[in-house]
């Protein structure tokens, strides 16, 4: 047996070969015939191997396959470029990596015929159960912004692989579409503003599925109270009020009632009124909004008012809603100035409806 070295005629350049250089070698012999031997195939590892980085042709292979899809189906085909010499594919650990295997030597990914894959096939033997910290009710708040969690609803499936991923949904009761839920993380959330005073109940059925075949469900009924919150103002039932008095009008007397409505709940909802215009000559009871005389009045000295009068809900200070509206209330003359005589030293005045003479101070 004899013995023989490969040597380089001339230097390689690795660049071209960054996996390696292959040789194919024969022998043959000098008789006649001439005999040859089977072919040989060496590869000369590259010197510079260690530094060239192993990159997929693409930075993420997507797939689509079908759930029934039968075991050993080609789902995707991943290379490397450059392609290199000897490599092994290899799938690394993850939660779905079962259903999943692939060839070492030429990356074909084929569904996996053994072990989880079976799962696909396996009897769906249980229904999805919900969790015992699932409430039967619940309270939220109309102001709870949109997106934001009511809570998470928590299901179980001890059927492995599909027989066992559960699903989450809301089948009825949603009415207003106010409500989402998370179909995977089972997580209730606000999708569309809440309003008390359109809607302060729902029933929501929550449905749990499995994606098993046949497939089971389970569901359960949560109730979904939505508390007030103080988002309306007191509203008063005209944009303004008027009221003609005759200005004799004794004090006491009630003059005309003010009336807003607040459609909001218990303190948020109740209306208080004030008279916001400086004024003694006139008061506002704050629980009934009767406006009445508080002192003497006098046309000739002010023939009208105009009072700005105040409904204010009872909500916890800081959150409190007014409205405001103009109360005009007009005197009418009462003969109350007696007929004088009209010397040059007399204030004299005249009005509309006839002439009223008021002696100078002092005099
Ligand atoms: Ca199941
Ligand atoms: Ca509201
Ligand atoms: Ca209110
Ligand atoms: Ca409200």
């Amino acid at each position: 047996m004899n013995e023989y070295k490969i040597k380089e005629r001339k230097p390689i350049d690795w660049d071209s070969f960054p996996y390696g250089y292959n040789l194919t070698l024969q022998a043959k012999d000098k008789g006649s015939p001439q005999k040859f031997s089977a072919v040989k195939l060496v590869h000369i590892a590259s010197p510079k191997k260690e530094s060239i980085p192993l990159m997929f042709e693409k930075e993420a292979y997507d797939t689509v396959i079908s759930e029934f899809s039968p075991p050993g189906v080609v789902v995707a085909v991943v290379k490397l470029v450059p392609e290199p010499h000897s490599v092994e594919y290899r799938i690394s650990p993850s939660e779905d990596a079962e259903y999943f295997k692939i060839n070492p030597n030429t990356a074909n990914v084929k569904l996996n015929l053994e072990d989880g894959f079976l799962d696909f096939y396996s009897v769906n033997r249980q229904a999805p159960h919900f969790d015992k910290s699932f409430p039967t009710d619940v309270k939220v708040s109309e102001d709870l912004p949109v997106g934001a969690t009511i809570l998470r609803i928590k299901a179980y499936d001890a059927d492995s692989g599909f027989n066992g991923r559960v699903l989450y949904t809301i089948s009825d009761g949603n009415v207003d579409s106010c409500f989402n839920i998370d179909m995977e993380m089972g997580i209730l959330s606000v999708l569309m503003p809440l309003d008390r005073e359109k809607t302060e109940l729902y029933l929501l059925n929550i449905t749990i599925y499995d994606l098993g075949n046949p497939q089971k469900s389970a569901w359960r009924l949560l109730t979904v109270t939505v508390e007030d919150a103080n988002d309306n103002k007191p509203v008063f039932l005209q944009d303004s009020y008027s009221v003609n008095i005759l200005e004799s009008t004794s004090l006491g007397t009630e003059i005309i009632q003010v009336e807003a409505r607040d459609k909001d709940l218990g303190a948020n909802g109740e209306v208080t009124y004030s008279v916001l215009t400086d004024t003694h000559q006139f008061a506002i009871n704050s629980s009934t909004g009767v406006v009445y005389v508080a002192d003497q009045l006098d046309r000739e000295a002010k023939a009208n008012y105009t009072l700005k009068i105040e409904a204010r809900d009872r909500a916890e200070s800081g959150h409190q809603q007014f409205s405001v509206v103009p109360l005009k209330v007009f005197l009418d003359d009462v003969n109350d100035c007696s007929p004088a005589f009209i010397p040059s030293s007399y204030n004299v005045k005249y009005t509309f409806q006839h002439l009223c003479v008021t002696p100078l101070r002092g005099q």
